[in-house]
């Protein structure tokens, strides 16, 4: 029997090609989502660099493509009475929960942007695990995370827990946080939910703290060759992540934008290997009552190596001669930092990572080239400054009119 897995924010970043993957790896596959990702682009008036097809459209191609159905759910998490009775319905061994708000810029703009992320990412899923332990109590959740909800400790960061030795006595416990935006908070308190739902429900967890992700494309999507299958790649100043945003900006000829000394070191991942490490959980379920953590990413970067990586491939791949400049950081966060977390949860399982590599960004930016001429340069402007409580004030349409 093939494991019936439901994939809850399916029509996002990482969830488009987890589905795909799944679907391919000969698992029952249903995405839940509720299209609020493509309305935060309407509101700040910016879009993916690649035309991403309608779900609808997206299903269709597959299931011609493929011979294969991946049944779709419209719908919100924040609505408990319809999430369980899609649960119900659908019967998962599996939930994967990308659905959240997941830029950290978006809930700095203001207190309401702040009062949506929290309300959305923490209640949506309280309602999950109330659904779970209403009507399939023994699926494995498997819920992204993030490597942010640490922030920089100068010490080792362990995978979730940690061993302490306090006055004579020793015990385990989670892992101290020290995030930086609203939205990593909100990834803290999910955190402390599941395992609260895991040691009073049983239920069976796995808390996958994911490293920011770069590539847009992963062997489904690319040997499919069929454009309605492409995947979201952000570039904009409040979506849009470190790598991506310098591979867009180095083919626009833009600098790249590297805020503050570009000293800050993060954990980082492919997409290649984030739907990899989403089998890798289904096919090793946690156990009943067990909230199991793995930090999900396969290297560390500082900001500023990674923007150097993309100025050599500009100039020795594509003859481009690509600047850097470095910006006041918009952000709070240290930039020079210790930064040593460990990652061997998910290896030990199988995962052999895909590295980053000159090849890699080279293919990143061809993938940006074939897409460039739908691409904004007034949206690579930031305009989210962290010390701002009003940042849609200050600057009337957040994301292009930013300093
Ligand atoms: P995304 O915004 O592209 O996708 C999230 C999807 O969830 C969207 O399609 C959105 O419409 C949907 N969604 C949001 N709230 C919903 C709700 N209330 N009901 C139904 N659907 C809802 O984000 P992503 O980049 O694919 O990230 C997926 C998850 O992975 C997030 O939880 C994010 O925090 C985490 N993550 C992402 C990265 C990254 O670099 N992209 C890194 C680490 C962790
Ligand atoms: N940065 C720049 N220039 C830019 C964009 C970012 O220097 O143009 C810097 C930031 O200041 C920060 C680092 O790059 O120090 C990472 O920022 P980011 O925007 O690439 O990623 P982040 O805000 O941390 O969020 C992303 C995803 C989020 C996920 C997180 C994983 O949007 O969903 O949770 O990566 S992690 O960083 O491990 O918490």
């Amino acid at each position: 029997m093939s494991k019936r897995v439901i994939v809850l924010g399916g029509d996002g970043f990482c969830g488009w090609p987890t589905a795909l993957h799944l679907s391919e790896q000969g698992m029952e596959v249903a995405i839940l989502d509720n299209f609020v990702r493509r309305q935060y682009d309407f509101e700040l008036g910016c879009e993916s660099a690649t035309p991403i097809a309608s779900l609808a459209t997206r299903l269709d191609a597959y299931r011609e493509r493929s011979g294969k159905e991946i049944k779709a759910y419209v719908a919100n998490m924040l609505d408990a009475e319809r999430l369980k009775a899609i649960l119900q319905d659908f019967g998962p061994d599996a939930v994967v929960h990308f659905a959240e708000q997941r830029a950290a810029p978006y809930s700095m703009i203001d207190r309401r942007h702040a009062v949506y992320t929290q309300r959305n990412n923490v209640l949506g899923t309280l309602n999950l695990i109330y659904a779970i332990q209403d009507v399939a109590p023994d699926c494995h959740l498997i819920k992204l995370g993030t490597m942010g909800e640490y922030g920089t400790p100068n010490i080792d960061i362990e995978e979730g827990w940690l061993n302490v030795e306090h006055n004579g006595r020793k015990d385990r416990v989670l892992y101290p946080k020290s995030p930086g935006s609203w939205y990593h908070l909100s990834k803290v308190h999910d955190s402390a939910n599941l395992e609260f739902a895991c040691r009073i429900y049983g239920l069976r967890v796995t808390d996958l703290n994911q490293g920011v992700v770069y590539g847009a494309t992963t062997p489904e999507i690319k040997v499919a060759q069929d454009e309605r299958l492409v995947n979201r790649l952000d570039y904009d100043g409040t979506f849009g992540t470190a790598l991506n945003r310098f591979c867009v900006q180095a083919v626009l000829d833009i600098p790249l934008t590297v805020y503050g000394t570009g000293k800050q070191t993060r954990a980082f991942i492919n997409i290649v290997d984030t739907v990899r490490c989403i089998r890798i959980a289904v096919d090793n379920p946690a156990k009943r009552g067990e909230f199991r953590v793995f930090n999900q990413f396969t290297e560390q970067w500082s900001v500023m190596a990674l923007a150097e990586l993309v100025r050599k491939v500009g100039r020795e791949r594509f003859g481009r001669e690509v600047h850097i400049a470095q910006l006041e950081n918009p952000r709070i966060e240290k930039e020079e930092h210790y930064y040593n977390a460990k990652n061997t949860e998910l290896p030990a399982l199988g995962l052999d990572p895909y590295l980053l590599t000159e090849d890699v960004v080279h293919s990143i930016m061809r993938h940006c080239l074939l897409y460039k001429t739908r691409c904004d340069p007034q949206v690579v402007k930031t305009g989210v400054k962290w010390k701002e409580t009003d940042n849609a004030a200050l600057s009337g349409f957040v994301a292009r009119r930013g300093s």
